[in-house]
């Protein structure tokens, strides 16, 4: 090889390789910032932050609302500096948006409670200490794409922890309690029918416990519709009460059992109509024309309510559950409906 040919040989090869670097920082850049950009809740312990990141498209299941997970928890220390507690293997992904942190060894310091999902298994409820170490775990489901839905701790009448599951909340709904036994969270009940979460939603907080003077309370949507008050005693979960949904005169049966239930429709976000922790809901109103998107946008404002977005005659807002049957009412939106396809481009 004469010494030219040499030169051209090596110019190339330099060349080709900060190609491909360019494209590296080029492309895997935005990407990466767009995956730790996903919104997830927090928890703080003292002055750590807890926080869910490093997200990850491998498991497209799309339980809530997208095909991105997390797959690591980090901390955050109050000087602002960081450190990865866990990091899932490739074949797994924390199928949640929220950290849950609650004891459930009863030393009075929380657990990290998440939902791991296994590429082939399903998902499994762990727990973690503080430090990241796994230290308890319910079996897998044993099938890909079935989740459960973790719902948090219930105490019982002498204050021992439980933690609170739904295994497959949008098909059998089973409601599942545990006991932490060794190193695992051991069923020692389970009942069907407790639909505690829409597929696509991102609100995990259709079902909650909640301490009320002392007595943990499940709170936690029936196959009615209701949203049922359950205690937890002597290995059986007790009614309280069961609320019936609110009705709505003037709006559509069909909205009204979207508002209270969810919305079945995965086509897109937009689409789900769920009440908040706020007591607001959020809906999708479709107007009749594009003239009087601008009055109705107006009344929902009037009523307290807040537009986030509109497109052509669809309106999505955030408005107080009791404005809204001034809004179902009301001649400019009477035909208060909810599009069951995609949105218009
Ligand atoms: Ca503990």
């Amino acid at each position: 090889m004469n010494k030219k040919v040499f030169i051209i040989f090596v110019v190339l090869f330099v060349g080709l390789v900060s190609l491909g670097f360019w494209f590296k920082t080029a492309f895997f850049t935005d990407t990466e910032a767009v995956l730790n950009n996903t919104e997830t809740i927090e928890e703080t312990y003292q002055t750590d932050i807890y926080k869910l990141a490093n997200f990850s498209n491998r498991y497209p299941h799309g339980a809530l609302g997208d095909d991105l997970e997390p797959t690591a928890v980090v901390r955050i220390k109050s000087d602002g500096s960081q450190e990865t507690l866990i990091q899932l293997p490739e074949d797994q992904v924390f199928e949640t948006n929220r950290i849950i942190l609650s004891d459930i060894t009863a030393d009075d310091i929380p657990e990290i409670l998440l939902t791991v999902s296994q590429l082939d298994q399903g998902s499994a409820t762990v727990a973690y200490s503080l430090d990241g170490t796994e230290i308890a775990r319910t079996d897998y489901i044993g099938s890909r794409f079935r989740w459960r839905h973790l719902i948090g701790v219930i105490h019982d009448e002498a204050n021992t922890p439980y933690v609170v599951d739904v295994v497959t909340p949008h098909l059998d709904a089973i409601l599942t309690i545990y006991m932490l036994q060794d190193n695992a969270l051991i069923p020692i009940y389970a009942q069907p029918g407790f639909p505690s979460h829409t597929f696509g939603s991102k609100d995990l907080s259709q079902a909650s416990i909640e301490n009320q003077n002392g007595q943990d309370l499940l709170f936690i949507p029936n196959l009615n519709g209701e949203i049922t008050q359950m205690k937890w005693e002597n290995g059986q979960l007790e009614m309280v009460e069961a609320l019936k949904p609110k009705t709505f005169e003037g709006l559509s049966p069909q909205l009204v059992t979207l508002i209270t239930q969810g919305s079945e429709a995965v086509d897109t976000q937009l689409y789900s109509v769920e009440i908040t922790d706020t007591d607001q809901v959020n809906v999708v109103i479709r107007v009749n024309s594009e003239a009087t998107i601008g009055q109705a946008k107006n009344l929902i404002v009037q009523t307290g309510g807040q537009v986030n977005t509109s497109l052509q005659t669809y309106i999505v807002a955030t408005v107080p559950i009791d404005s809204l049957e001034t809004l179902g009412a009301s001649e400019t939106i009477a035909n208060i409906s909810l599009p069951q396809r995609a949105m218009p481009q």
